[in-house]
């Protein structure tokens, strides 16, 4: 019996006493320890009557045992749905209830507001916390450290990733064994990754870039890692010297430039920075190469996708570009409307069809089809010109998208909760230029008639439905919102008017 995604990523791994992932204080967790946990957790959800397909939420804190949970997923045939650590209860509840999940498995310290939750949902709830305790772990600890994967082929699902919509209704994107499976073997081969690499990993492991891009590639090439809790600047340098790769933001690279340690000394280990997830300016690639002599290589992936453009291993990497299509992925530049290829050099919508493609938004048919042209190919909302070399440079987004550090934040979902406070009439979401997270959040509002809004009271009003990072830094009060003869909200003029906003922050 096979299971795509362990039978590749994991399975070769057991009883490999090389070091899979070194932490902050130094303590390091060989491939096998980390294969024993999982087997460990796989064991446990199997007992507890989760099999092949059932839908298993995860809001933890990064580390070891978090990790091992994604690997337990797969081995046991479960669905992993990991949820951002910032996400409210409010927030965790709706993505609970639609995915229907099973197990919930959160915090300790979020266990009491996540209970509620739970029982509305009809989901199991247990703890695993950053320390690796918790209600889970102590009900895995008995169990067998040897797991026999449940039989998952290429075409089942391995998890759902949660992407918000212009509708403020987020949706779960269904993510196949082979979609992951695909990408990791393109990216593993695309960016040379050998059993001799050891990535520094400060990213979130809730989210495509640091789980599928970061961890699948490292897995299947037998690589390993330095797991970090966070971006830390310290922690950044003083491991980089035991590195060969890292992948960030782009606000881990205007960082490490604000900081003087960084140097052709600090990087000389290194064989490759990558950066993805927002717009890489050429300006932080410039400064980084003068900086290090190293060219960071931008990529461009979208949840539903994974990756799909990538500036070459070997070949120009080109500054403000995110390169070239990945082999064995079709990417096309067509006109939003018609979906007719626009020739080199203008502007069209980005559109991407391969194995990598995902199967479709969790029970949302019709909100499928529209994001497909009847020739299967996924279209991503993101405008972008070719150039006569196939070079892909992102120009803007024709969805309604900000993204803060790397962060995905829909204003629809923001402007729904604004104008439901006392005395808003309307709102509008934007994002502006922001130096450390590239967009930062700016409400403008409009009272209803005879009142008089304080920024305060809104900001305090939403801060309970709403993870911190997607509420506004700031909110403006406006006499009302530059509309177009449509009567459609004009948010570029919104953008022009806040431009600096963030400029001294
Ligand atoms: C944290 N905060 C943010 C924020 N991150 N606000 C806006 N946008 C963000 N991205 C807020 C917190 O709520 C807190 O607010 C304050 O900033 C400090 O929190 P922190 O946790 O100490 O922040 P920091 O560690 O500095 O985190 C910043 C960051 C982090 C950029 C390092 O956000 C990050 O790791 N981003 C990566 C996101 C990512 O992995 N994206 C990939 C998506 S996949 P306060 O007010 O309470 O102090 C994808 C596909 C692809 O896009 O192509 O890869
Ligand atoms: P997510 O839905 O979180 O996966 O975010 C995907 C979105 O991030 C894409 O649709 C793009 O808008 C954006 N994105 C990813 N990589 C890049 C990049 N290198 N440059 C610009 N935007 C990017």
């Amino acid at each position: 019996m096979t299971n795509t995604l362990y039978d590749a990523l994991l399975l070769p791994h057991q009883g490999r006493e090389k070091t899979f992932l070194t932490l902050k204080d130094g303590r390091t967790i060989t491939y096998d320890a980390f294969l024993r946990i999982a087997a460990r957790f796989a064991n446990a959800m199997t007992k507890l009557g989760i099999g092949s397909g059932d839908r298993v939420a995860v809001q933890v804190k990064k580390s070891p045992e978090a990790l091992a949970v994604y690997a337990a997923c797969l081995g046991s045939g479960a669905i992993f749905l990991p949820l951002n650590t910032a996400y409210t209860p409010a927030e965790v509840e709706y993505f609970v209830t639609d995915a229907e999940a099973k197990l919930l498995i959160c915090d300790g310290s979020s266990a009491e507001a996540l209970k509620p939750v739970a029982n509305k949902a009809g989901a199991l709830l247990l703890t695993l916390n950053a320390d690796g305790s918790g209600s889970f772990a102590e009900l895995a600890e008995g169990m067998p450290q040897i797991l026999s994967p449940a039989p998952r082929g290429p075409h089942d699902l391995a998890a759902f990733l949660y992407t918000s919509g212009t509708t403020g209704r987020s949706k779960g994107a269904m993510l196949t064994h082979d979609n992951l499976l695909s990408n990791a073997e393109a990216l593993a081969k695309a960016w040379r990754f050998t059993s001799s690499d050891v990535l520094l990993h400060a990213l979130p492991i809730f989210h495509t870039h640091g789980l599928f891009v970061a961890t699948n590639t490292i897995l299947l090439a037998g690589a390993s890692m330095v797991f970090l809790p966070g971006l830390d600047l310290d922690d950044l340098v003083a491991w980089m010297p035991q590195a060969t790769t890292m992948m960030g933001v782009p606000t881990f690279y205007t960082r490490l430039l604000s900081d003087a340690r960084l140097d052709r000394d600090l990087t000389r280990h290194m064989r490759l920075f990558i950066s993805g997830s927002a717009p890489l300016l050429a300006e932080t690639h410039r400064d980084f190469e003068a900086r290090t002599g190293h060219r960071i290589l931008e990529r461009y992936g979208m949840t539903e996708t994974n990756m799909n453009i990538s500036n070459p291993y070997e070949g120009e990497r080109r500054a403000g570009t995110v390169g070239l299509p990945l082999p064995g992925i079709s990417v096309r530049i067509c006109d939003p409307e018609s979906g007719a290829e626009v020739p080199a050099g203008e502007i069209g919508v980005i559109e991407i069809k391969g194995r990598n493609v995902f199967k479709g938004y969790w029970r949302m048919p019709e909100k499928t089809a529209q994001e497909f042209r009847p020739d299967g190919y996924f279209i991503s909302g993101d405008l972008a010109t070719k150039d006569a070399d196939g070079y892909v440079t992102i120009v803007g987004r024709a969805k309604d998208l900000i993204i803060s550090g790397g962060y995905n934040i829909y204003p629809k979902e923001i402007e729904l909760l604004l104008d439901e406070q006392p005395g808003v009439l309307e709102s509008a979401i934007i994002g502006v230029d922001h130096p450390d997270l590239g967009e930062g959040v700016v409400g403008v509002v409009v009272a209803k008639a005879g009142v008089r809004l304080e920024e305060t009271i809104l900001l305090a009003g939403i801060a309970g439905s709403l993870a911190r990072f997607k509420q506004p830094r700031r909110i403006f009060i406006a006499d009302e919102l530059p509309r177009n003869t449509m009567g459609k909200v004009q948010k570029a003029m919104l953008r022009e008017r806040y431009a600096t906003t963030f400029m001294s922050s």
